[in-house]
């Protein structure tokens, strides 16, 4: 079970970007790994203190302050397209980074991220944090072992709601702040991680297709998409297909993979994370969280015995606990990094690729 992390990042002083959604969960994780919140910066001034207030950090007098100052580790939770910009900057004045996804709107920045960190000798990590699900970790384990044989299909899907009404608005839709493709950027992306990460394989080509279903939203023009259909090919030969859309009423944050080898099939369901279906042609069952029937790797992160349910924070906190391991020396099991980071941007680029020139694209492979 996951040991005390606690103690290796105590005292950790940490700088938070965004104090909405995600600032509040990664500032829930910092505390559990016994980071010290130093200070919070938000959009605007009163947002930044009530952050402050409600997390428990000090206020920066604007995000240009907290970025000039070196913290042990800067987390950025902003919108999409000041993800690079502020990577570079808190890189720059010596500190790692947490850089929510997507890394950056383009792969060109993305790239750049990374080769930065690398030049100035710090380390940066991204939150696909559905990979730090036990069960994840024991779908990724028996893969690897064999047990499904060699991959045939994927069929994988990410589907949420609340985008579904033209009046839902937030700063996603507005291409300005969140980037050329909103829905796979937003979510396709954890899929496509999370699939790559459990059948150890990349995507090499793709034809995607795409709909915004509402083209304007509260009276603003809306250029990036709903929803996306997309049919994949991997290096090592297997298929699959990948539905993403932000317009699925009833799935709130429906992410289900299933792989099909040639021995057995897998199936994770994200909001049943305590799961994993394990099929044979012959028998299939419910593998169930047990840390004393679960692969080394995925007991490593049950925090608590079978039974007691775990989720999404604490697949969160286990996430920042290992990039701060990470930060201070360690290569923490399956940490997904600003390498990860750029590979997602590169996916979604060749979506974005296929829709305009409707036809199979290339993924471009990993340079850094
Ligand atoms: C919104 O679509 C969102 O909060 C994503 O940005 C997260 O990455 C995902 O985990 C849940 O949905």
């Amino acid at each position: 079970m996951l040991s005390d992390d606690t103690a290796r990042s105590r005292g950790l002083r940490i700088g938070m970007l965004g104090g909405g959604f995600m600032g509040r969960v990664h500032s829930r994780a910092a505390r559990s790994a016994g980071a010290a919140l130093d200070t919070v910066a938000s959009s605007r001034p009163e947002r930044s203190a009530q952050a402050a207030a409600e997390l428990g950090f000090e206020t920066a007098a604007s995000a240009d302050d907290l970025l000039a100052r070196s913290f042990d580790a800067v987390h950025i939770c902003t919108p999409n397209d000041v993800h690079a910009a502020q990577s570079l900057r808190a890189l720059d004045a010596g500190s790692n980074i947490i850089c929510e996804k997507p890394l950056a709107t383009d792969s060109h920045d993305a790239r750049a991220v990374a080769a930065r960190a690398a030049e100035v000798g710090l380390r940066g990590t991204v939150p696909f944090v559905y990979r730090y699900h036990p069960m994840v970790r024991e779908a990724r384990a028996r893969f690897r072992e064999g047990q499904a044989g060699t991959l045939l299909t994927v069929d994988a899907g990410y589907l949420q709601d609340w985008l579904l009404g033209s009046g839902d608005e937030n700063w996603r839709v507005d291409s300005d702040q969140g980037g050329p493709s909103r829905a796979f950027a937003d979510i396709g992306s954890h899929l496509v991680d999370l699939i790559e990460f459990i059948v150890d394989d990349r995507i090499s080509s793709l034809v995607a297709t795409t709909r915004t279903v509402h083209p304007r939203r509260g009276g603003t023009a809306v250029t990036t998409e709903d929803t996306v259909a997309v049919t994949i090919e991997f290096s090592g030969g297997a298929i699959g297909s990948l539905l993403v859309s932000q317009l699925a009423p009833g799935r709130k944050n429906g992410l289900t993979v299933e792989i099909a080898g040639t021995e057995a099939s897998m199936r994770f369901e994200q909001e049943r994370p305590e799961q994993l279906w394990f099929g044979r042609r012959t028998d299939s069952r419910l593998l169930v969280r047990d840390p004393d029937s679960l692969s080394a790797d995925a007991a490593r992160l049950c925090m608590v015995p079978a039974g007691h349910p775990q989720g999404y924070q604490d697949a969160f906190n286990a996430f920042v606990a290992d990039s701060y391991a990470h930060f201070a020396g360690e290569r923490p099991e399956g940490l997904p990094t600003l390498r990860d980071g750029l590979r997602a941007v590169l996916v979604t680029e060749a979506v974005l690729r296929s829709v305009r020139e409707r036809s199979w694209v290339d993924v471009e492979s990993l340079t850094v």
